[in-house]
């Protein structure tokens, strides 16, 4: 099963892994001029917490206030030959779009559509249909389309007088980082490897500087970039350390960026949309071409990003004029299992015989 969104073979081909592009790209705008137009209670987002492109679009319908009016629908983290299902609900079924696999709001907009089955997606509930899978731009519209039904206090995630900054350092955070990790991971020979991975950490060693000056990417407050950044940094030595071989260091070896990313984790709206139990059981699991026993690795040690980050010693502050969210809503906390937490000694599981 390949992450790329369409082409299962195209991660273990003889190519470079190549992502797919979204093949749904209609937009929800505050116009409707897609014919998909904002509006509260009419769309359910469904994602997998496992997945990087999915969770930025968790952590800015949180960080947005978006909870009550676009409804969250979560998969199950492994997928099995018909793609995402929704596994963890009661009788394998969404209770909102009464569907077992996210493959039939794809047939219902386009039977028999050519493209691969990926999270993120919008669904129009009334319809049952996909309305876009469209990563890149959908949290963009949550932050300038949605705006009306932002929550009293929204942060601006995406300022217009810093799109150019924004829009350049996450080009180059996507091209080296976000996907750089998955060109590693999902590289067939030694020289597509090493050229992605040295790019990873080529690119986060340029950053690293920059995050020693300042407490975010841009500007003095949250903006997307750094949610898009943070998505990879968390799962990092997670998963892209070992399964993915971007090994050169751990993230918690790296002084800036690893207090640069708790950080962000202790900040509501983003480690308390993390599930480490479905990142890697979805990692290990699932890319079993490049991990044949599909062993799900015990750490590691998760504690750490509890740590106190004193970043707030750079300035900056993350919500601008506005405030933090409230509380994850009932019913969308992260089960005990996932969550960062100090692991129970090893010997707990251990039988008398062991
Ligand atoms: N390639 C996707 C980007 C999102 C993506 O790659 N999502 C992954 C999960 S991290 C996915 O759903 N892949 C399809 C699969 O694994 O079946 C798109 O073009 O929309």
């Amino acid at each position: 099963m390949s992450d790329g969104g369409g082409d299962g073979n195209s991660a273990y081909g003889h190519t470079a892994f190549r992502r797919a592009r979204s093949h749904f790209t209609d937009r929800i705008t505050a116009d409707g001029r897609d014919g998909w137009p904002v509006s509260g209670h009419r769309y359910r987002l469904v994602v997998s917490r496992a997945c990087p492109w999915a969770s930025r679009a968790v952590i800015s319908r949180r960080l947005l206030g978006l909870e009550d009016t676009l409804s969250l629908a979560i998969t199950d983290p492994v997928q099995d030959d018909r793609s995402w299902r929704f596994g963890l609900d009661p009788g394998g079924r969404d209770p909102v779009l009464g569907i077992r696999y996210l493959a039939e709001a794809y047939e219902r907009r386009e039977p028999g559509h050519p493209g691969g089955v990926s999270v993120p997606a919008v669904v129009d509930v009334p319809s049952g249909k996909l309305v876009t899978n469209d990563y890149q731009q959908l949290t963009l519209d949550l932050a300038t389309e949605w705006t009306a039904l932002h929550r009293p206090g929204a942060p601006d995630l995406y300022p217009e007088r810093l799109r150019d900054e924004i829009d350049a350092v996450m080009a180059d955070v996507y091209e080296d980082v976000n996907n750089g990790v998955y060109r590693a991971g999902f590289a067939d020979g030694q020289d597509v490897y090493e050229e992605a991975c040295a790019g990873v950490f080529r690119r986060l060693e340029l950053l690293t500087p920059r995050l020693a000056r300042q407490r975010y990417l841009v500007g003095d407050t949250l903006t997307e970039a750094d949610i898009r950044l943070f998505t990879t940094l968390v799962r990092f030595d997670a998963v892209y350390h070992g399964h993915f071989k971007c090994n050169r260091w751990k993230l918690t070896e790296n002084e800036v960026l690893w207090a640069y990313a708790r950080d962000l984790f202790q900040t509501p709206g983003f480690g308390d949309t993390v599930d480490f139990d479905h990142i890697k059981r979805h990692y290990y699991r699932v890319h079993a071409g490049i991990n044949p026993t599909r062993i799900v690795p015990l750490g590691p040690d998760l504690a750490g990003w509890h740590t106190p980050h004193r970043r707030e010693e750079l300035g900056g502050c993350p919500f601008g004029d506005g405030t933090p969210p409230g509380p994850v809503p009932a019913g969308e906390e992260v089960p005990a299992a996932g969550r960062a937490r100090r692991p129970s000694p090893v010997t707990e599981n251990m039988t008398e015989k062991e």
